[in-house]
């Protein structure tokens, strides 16, 4: 493509109201600053579609491979705890014997608890890892195994799972697609593309449902 020419690659945005969602945010620690800039990327379009904070939930998970285990849990919970008055954590213990979710450890933007939470389901899961090409098939059998799981996910709950899972062939690709590129070109942070993306799909699918 010739340097004048634009890129015709991305989404297309259209504005939905987030007032009313509940979304849960997991992910990765592998990779840590791209993983924050996405996240807080995230965190920013999600509020600014109107995404109460209070309403934003962080949970962190060792690596790319545990995303799709965590989202099928938090889902799960959330359904649990909706259906009972009290807001105890039933069936969200992560690791030991930890009852309660350890929230927002590495993050500085404001998230809350789940045992603050309204007692009502996810509307939707954003899913976010970093994966960079080594020189095993390891990389290759994650983004595989991932990929399928988040999308039997959501498929399996009716509740949307964003994909956000870089699959990187280089450390200069992630940094660049989270808006930290080394260059003159800082690159877009696609942290707000999956912020977005979990507004829409959210807001939809009250409606499809
Ligand atoms: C082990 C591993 C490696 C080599 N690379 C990455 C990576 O680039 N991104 C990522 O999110 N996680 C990585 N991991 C960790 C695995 O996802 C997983 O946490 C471990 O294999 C334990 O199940």
């Amino acid at each position: 493509m010739s340097s004048t020419m634009s890129s015709i690659k991305g989404p297309s945005s259209a504005q939905f109201d987030g007032s009313s969602l509940r979304i849960a945010i997991v992910h990765a620690r592998w990779n840590k600053t791209v993983i924050e800039s996405l996240v807080a990327g995230t965190i920013n379009k999600l509020k600014a579609c109107g995404v109460k904070d209070s309403n934003i939930i962080v949970q962190s998970v060792p690596g790319s491979f545990e995303l799709p285990f965590a989202c099928s849990k938090v889902i799960a919970g959330s359904r649990v705890q909706a259906a009972t008055s009290s807001g105890d954590l039933i069936g969200l213990s992560f690791g030991g014997s930890s009852t309660s979710l350890p929230l927002n450890k590495e993050l500085s933007p404001p998230t809350s608890t789940l045992a603050n939470m309204p007692n009502t389901p996810f509307d939707a899961v954003v899913a976010i890892g970093v994966l960079i090409k080594g020189s095993t098939m390891h990389f290759e059998y994650i983004c595989d195994s991932v990929s399928h799981a988040l999308m039997k996910i959501q498929i399996d709950t009716g509740v949307p799972v964003i994909f956000g899972v870089l699959t990187a062939l280089t450390e200069d690709q992630a940094l660049e697609r989270a808006g930290l590129g080394r260059g003159s070109e800082k690159g877009h942070n696609h942290g707000e593309d999956w912020g977005l993306a979990a507004v829409e799909m959210g807001a939809q699918s009250k409606r499809w449902a």
